[in-house]
């Protein structure tokens, strides 16, 4: 009896130290960078003199979040729970409020500068005799972000004794998000909306209202949570009760709704004969419609309208411009202070391949130039930061220096539709940091796009930021817990563009890890290396993203880029290769830039190696100012990017034991998926410009794969050969094998004949959509591996965006062995398989 209790005493205690030691929140990633973990003692000594109270100045909705984030912060973070006043203070306290409140209760504060609307101070006074830390702004909103700020400091260890001022660059900051009423989300990688399902606005919204605290704790300050692909119902009488909804749980956050509309809605669901613009019946349309979402929304932000873009509707149906639809929406959202932002995203996507001077790059500048000053003053034209679409690089869009008496937004993707989709890590500020430090030189003066957008070089009321964000109900939002620097980012950025990447990567992954030195020096090289790395891999000296533009713009297809009329043409051929948008023989596109620009882009000699073959069309055998001609550059580019990703997971192993397992477990295992992809690019890419130029590399790397055997010439034994559509897309000019019949077992085995020792044996296979495929992998008689091919790729059938690495590391073979790789189908998924390729281990 007494061992009984004895061995149950010891159990119980032990169950209640494994408890205590639990963390605090689940680390899964929802929480982001708003963790607030517990402070080590030694690093919470900092803030033993913080006061015990806080004070709450007035209680509208976003003070109480203020109030409530205060003190969910300092009591995750230091353990305490502050004591809430509505009155005092009697006694030193946190006191928050705005500059109005605060004077009224102690008129002698003073404060020093004067607020831009959302701006805050943190600082320290004297309040009614007591001496305070306080938190103020000029609006309810600055508060909330000053509180924001405050506990951010405490999360990065920061010292709190200062007078920090904090402005915002731009006064429109909002996010827009591509989610369809269904529930699904154009170019969404982290699950369904958060916002909508069954056509119906979700009847749980709670992940809305965490997500507004997410876009607030950054400054976010609106978000349009409709696909600018618009839905026609989504202002139909029943709908706008439904968008209540939203906005009320975005509220407290100081988060204004959006929505996207059509500009066809007066005649399409409105029961009007026209949607022209200028006719009188379409604006009073307008008109009644905003009166009616006002009466429910009183703080709706406004709308976003893509029009003759994509096959969305146009003004273009009645010979009408974007000025004109864009200003008869205004009009009518002018009374109640909603702003337009009208997208200058309008291009033909049925442009001649064959016509030389054709350039879908010019669109935007050739339509809206010409239009400068005709825009309402609500109406804010939403440009892209390059003139294609969020490739891995373009230059800066012409067009911000073209609208110079019109409201602009620079409009960036933390979606990663271009960027490998949130599978691959690419952390995208320091490229939206480049554009928007690009001096655009207007009139010969120093114009970074930063300023224009800003709304001070040419003077504008209105402008900033946009950011397609995407999040989904992943628990971690954007799928991949390092693509949240991006979302973290693009808040930073546009609240201050001056931040550098480094200082934002720095901040994020102290707030998102922890404050160990190897932790945030490690990530953060990391994140500052990824851009450089995707873009070596899948786009280099300016030919864009060489993905399957066609598809689903995922994997490498650089055949998909030409011979249609999406216009994003790298114009390959046998000796050269490049876009010639020169002014003297091009397309004229470099033209549309200020004269100090055009001496940059127009000739060859003079444009930076990254961008030259997104200006000119150069002989693969043209040297750069690298020392290097142009095809070897694309061959050593793609090595050097697909040896970095491995690196990166070498990297990644240095942090075991310095973050929680779950979240060091997740990205290694999206890092080294992202290390086999990397191959695939690589060697698509590669076999491309090969076949294409025939000039061999240097290196005789190329089309060369030591220790690879293709699937197709390995024993079959049920397996069938399948050529892809895209011969790049796989190994051995695009031959695979697959296993067609359901639910069977096909094989394919190779004799061991190298010199015996350790092997890692990679094995590339195909993991289909809709489909979950097995595949077990044995030598001789031994089961090595298996696994069950269920990842999330785009793609029913096999391509090169469905292509994984599997890799078995530390397998000893000897001459004769038999590998065997076993494919089990499924009904859509035929188990399909490129190659094995055997890497010996150093020892
Ligand atoms: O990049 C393209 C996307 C489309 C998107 C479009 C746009 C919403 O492939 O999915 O449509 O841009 O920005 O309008």
């Amino acid at each position: 009896m007494f061992i009984y209790r004895a061995v149950l005493f010891f159990f119980v205690l032990f169950l209640l130290c494994n408890l205590i030691s639990l963390p605090l929140v689940a680390e899964n990633g929802e929480a982001g960078w708003l963790r607030y973990g517990r402070l080590e003692p030694q690093d919470a000594e900092l803030y033993q003199s913080l006061p015990a109270t806080t004070v709450v100045l007035g209680d509208s909705l976003v003070l109480k979040s203020s109030q409530s984030e205060l003190v969910r912060g300092v009591r995750g973070m230091l353990g305490r729970t502050l004591r809430i006043q509505a009155n005092g203070p009697t006694e030193a306290a946190i006191v928050i409020g705005t500059v109005e409140q605060i004077n009224k209760l102690e008129p002698r504060f003073q404060i020093p500068e004067k607020f831009q609307p959302d701006g805050y101070l943190l600082t320290r006074g004297v309040i009614k005799g007591k001496d305070c830390i306080v938190i103020t702004g000029a609006t309810d909103r600055g508060v909330l972000y000053g509180v924001f700020g405050f506990l951010s400091r405490i999360a990065q260890h920061k010292t709190l004794s200062v007078n920090d001022l904090q402005q915002p660059s731009a006064p429109v900051r909002w996010v827009n998000e591509w989610d369809n009423l269904d529930g699904s989300i154009e170019r969404g990688y982290a699950g369904k909306s958060i916002f909508f399902e069954n056509r119906k606005v979700r009847d749980d919204l709670t992940r809305v209202s965490e997500y507004g605290r997410l876009l607030a704790s950054i400054g976010i300050n609106g978000c349009d949570v409709s696909n600018v692909n618009a839905d026609l119902h989504i202002l139909d009488p029943d709908f706008i009760p439904q968008l209540a909804r939203i906005a009320n749980a975005l509220r407290p956050w100081g988060v204004q709704l959006g929505v996207a509309v059509n500009v066809s809605m007066p005649k399409q669901v409105g029961g009007l004969d026209t949607f022209d613009p200028l006719d009188p019946k379409v604006s009073k349309w307008w008109n009644e419609k905003f009166d009616e979402v006002y009466r429910q929304i009183p703080d709706f932000g406004g709308v976003v309208v893509k029009a003759d873009s994509e096959g969305q509707l146009g003004p273009s149906v009645y010979k009408r411009n974007p000025a004109e639809a864009a200003n008869v929406i205004a009009k009518a959202l002018q009374p109640h202070h909603g702003i337009v932002f009208y997208r200058a995203f309008v291009y033909d996507h049925h442009l001649d391949f064959n016509n030389l001077k054709a350039d879908r790059a010019r669109a935007a500048y050739d339509i809206f130039h010409r239009l400068d000053g005709k825009f309402e003053d609500n109406v804010i034209i939403q440009i892209k930061n390059g003139p294609i679409d969020f490739q891995v690089r373009e230059p800066a869009s012409p067009l911000f220096a073209g609208l110079q008496k019109s409201n602009v937004a620079i409009e960036v993707q933390v979606a990663q539709e271009y960027l490998g989709q949130q599978r691959h890590t690419v952390f995208i500020v320091p490229m939206w940091k480049e554009v928007l430090d690009f001096d655009m030189h207007v009139d010969g003066k120093r114009t970074p796009v930063k300023d224009i957008v800003a709304g001070k070089s040419f003077n504008r009321p209105a402008g900033g930021y946009v950011g397609v964000t995407n999040v989904g109900l992943d628990t971690n939002w954007l799928g991949n817990h390092l693509a949240m620097a991006n979302l973290y980012g693009f808040g930073r950025m546009a609240w201050n563009p001056e931040l550098s990447s480094q200082t934002i990567a720095d901040e994020w992954t102290r707030l998102t890890f922890n404050n160990d030195p190897q932790v945030v020096q490690t990530v953060t090289n990391i994140q500052l290396e990824s851009w450089p790395t995707y873009e070596s891999y899948t786009g280099v000296l300016g030919l864009q993203t060489l993905t399957n533009i066609t598809g689903p713009h995922y994997g490498p297809a650089p055949e998909s880029q030409e011979n249609n009329g999406w216009g994003q043409w790298i114009r390959a051929e046998k000796d050269a290769v490049g876009m010639d948008r020169s002014v003297a023989t091009g397309t004229g596109y470099v033209g549309q830039y200020s004269p100090d620009v055009q001496k940059m882009y127009e000739t060859a000699a003079n444009t930076p190696d990254d961008l030259i073959l997104f200006f000119h069309h150069l002989p693969y055998t043209y040297k750069l100012r690298n020392g290097k001609t142009v095809i070897q550059t694309i061959y050593d580019s793609h090595y050097a990017g697909a040896e970095k990703t491995q690196d990166f997971v070498a990297q990644w192993k240095g942090l075991r034991g310095r973050i929680d397992d779950e979240r060091y477990h997740d990205v290694l295992a999206q890092l080294k998926y992202q290390s086999g992809h990397a191959i695939v690019w690589r060697d698509a890419i590669n076999d491309w410009f090969h076949k294409i130029s025939g000039i061999a590399d240097e290196q005789g790397r190329v089309g060369n794969h030591p220790g690879r055997t293709e699937a197709e010439s390995m024993q079959l034994n049920g397996y069938t050969p399948f050529e892809l559509k895209s011969w790049e897309g796989a190994s051995g000019g695009g031959k695979v094998v697959q296993c067609v019949e359901p639910a069977k077992s096909c094989t394919a085995t190779m004799k061991f004949d190298g010199a015996p020792g350790w092997y890692e044996v990679d094995v590339e296979y195909f993991d289909v959509m809709g489909g979950d495929a097995k595949f077990r992998v044995s030598v001789g008689d031994q089961l090595v591996e298996e696994w069950t091919a269920d990842r999330q790729l785009p793609g029913r059938e096999p391509t090169a965006d469905s292509s994984v690495r599997k890799r078995i590391k530390g397998l000893a073979l000897r001459k004769g062995d038999v590998i065997k790789i076993e494919g089990i189908s499924n009904q859509r998924d035929p188990a399909a398989l490129d190659y094995v390729e055997l890497i010996p281990l150093e020892q």
